[in-house]
């Protein structure tokens, strides 16, 4: 892609946008930023860049005269279509491309990228951990952290680039081909950003959509929509995986097997040497086997990874044990599907909590869970008014201020031998800066009472 000469404007000067303007530096282009904070916020972004003297920065949301100067839009992944400068762009016909797709065109190396709406984190690192432990050099990132594009201002030196994409990274991709390409499960999420799960949906599929020979796409047999989808993409190789039918070729659960079977393959992984917990999360697995036997890696030596890999932070990310209560950090999960499959993993009785910010979705989904393994449910920050309606009073139903509050109130109900789960089902931004921040709040609150119990254990004792 040529950039040299060109204006280009960034929009949002976060992570991503501040890897993609230093490329686009690197590459010749002139560089306008507009951010919704005010430049004087924006120092050290700015700083990073070389100085304020090498970006134009200070340009607003709704300053859409800028783009009578644009050659190009590059948004950063949190900005919604319905941005002023990015709308007006698009009636004006200013080419927009994503900082994936940007990223993408400069990568050598085969690209393996995850979507989907709950397990991509675990999946891009279960695979990056698998190819690692087989001896291939691998660059793990996209919406996991490091954006691809600050992987294309490396040396690219790796076997393969592992990536983690998310839907708002595919908004804007029209050429971006993966070597492999996976969607694990849809279900509502960000609709707040796409509008309809439709959208959504759709928005998601333009992962497989420039795919072609040699190329692999990998699907969930289980969702059916993506079932029908799959006859229709134009990968080499498709394949699905299955958590409850048989599959002639594909990788399914075969009692305490996941079997792996087609044409001249016929594998078993045994469940019992998976170290992660919960269906979905054999649903990642069969999905990483899936990449990683593309990539050539032997089955034993996937074995060997499933056997250690225990999971990633704030992922039913065990976080402690006070008084016989064991505490489960699930900050990572923002949606109620993944509150669904979160609680599916604990057979009860659970002292629930959930709250953030309300995103969108149907927290009735859980009624049934509710009822059969919660025993309290603790609803806390702005969501809280909307998840009472939706269903507040199924099983005994309190509320909370804030995270902090919740947790107290969790400790009260809780008896030795529950669970306490927190899987919030909303965005943390009412309150934190991002879902790890509340999942280390979290964990240090659980960390504190079970210092507090031991000293008092200790003090006890010596009374
Ligand atoms: N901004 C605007 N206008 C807007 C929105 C934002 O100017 O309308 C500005 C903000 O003021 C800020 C900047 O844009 O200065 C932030 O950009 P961003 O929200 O795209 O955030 P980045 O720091 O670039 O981080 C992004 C991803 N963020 C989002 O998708 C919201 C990170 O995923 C990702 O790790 C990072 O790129 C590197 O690839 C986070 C996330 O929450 C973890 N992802 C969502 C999720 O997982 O559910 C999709």
């Amino acid at each position: 892609m040529d950039l040299e000469g060109k204006t280009v404007l960034v929009i949002g000067l976060g992570r991503t946008g501040v890897a993609t303007a230093g490329l686009l530096l690197e590459r010749g282009a002139r560089v306008l930023v507009a951010d919704e904070k005010p430049a004087c916020e924006l120092g050290d972004a700015i700083d990073a860049l070389g100085g304020e003297g090498k970006v134009e920065v200070g340009i607003g949301q709704d300053e859409v005269g800028v783009l009578s100067r644009t050659d190009l839009i590059v948004p950063s992944p949190g900005v919604p279509p319905f941005n002023p400068l990015l709308a007006e762009g698009v009636r004006r016909k200013i080419p927009i491309i994503s900082e994936l797709e940007l990223a993408a065109a400069y990568v050598k190396k085969p690209i393996i990228a995850i979507t989907g709406t709950n397990g991509k984190t675990t999946t891009t690192t279960l695979i990056g951990e698998i190819l690692a432990h087989c001896g291939r050099r691998v660059f793990v990132g996209g919406n996991i952290g490091a954006p691809l594009i600050s992987y294309v201002r490396g040396g690219q030196e790796d076997d393969y680039v592992v990536i983690e994409v998310s839907s708002f990274q595919l908004q804007w991709v029209r050429d971006f081909r993966p070597f492999i390409a996976m969607l694990l499960n849809v279900s509502c999420d960000h609709l707040d950003y796409h509008g309809s799960i439709e959208e959504y949906r759709s928005v998601k599929e333009r992962i497989f959509a420039r795919q072609g020979s040699g190329d692999l796409a990998i699907l969930n047999a289980d969702d059916p929509a993506s079932a029908d989808f799959a006859k229709r993409l134009p990968a080499e190789h498709v394949t699905c995986f299955s958590s409850s039918s048989t599959l002639e070729r594909g990788i399914f659960i075969d009692g305490e097997f996941l079997r792996y079977s087609g044409a001249e393959i016929d594998e078993q992984y045994p469940i019992g040497q998976i170290q992660l917990r919960g269906v979905h999360n054999l649903e990642n697995v069969m999905a990483a086997v899936l990449a990683a036997r593309m990539c050539g890696c032997r089955p034993g030596e996937i074995i060997d990874v499933l056997k250690s890999f225990a999971g990633i932070a704030h992922r039913i990310e065990f976080a402690g044990r006070v008084d016989g209560v064991e505490y489960y950090d699930d900050s990572k999960g923002t949606n109620v599907d993944a509150v669904y499959r979160a609680l599916e993993s604990f057979p009860g009785p659970v002292v629930l909590l959930l709250g953030g910010r309300y995103k969108g979705g149907d927290f009735g989904i859980l009624a049934k869970l509710l009822r059969g393994r919660v025993r309290a449910l603790i609803i806390f920050g702005e969501a809280a008014d909307v998840i009472e309606a939706m269903i507040g009073g199924i099983v005994k139903t309190e509320h909370a201020g804030n995270l902090k509050e919740a947790v107290g109130m969790a400790r009260d109900n809780a008896s030795a031998g529950d669970t306490v789960l927190l899987s919030p089902g909303c965005s943390s931004f009412d309150e934190f800066k991002n879902y790890e921040e509340r999942g280390a709040v979290f964990k240090g609150m659980v960390e504190r009472m079970s210092h507090q119990g031991r000293k008092e254990i200790w003090a006890n004792s010596l009374q």
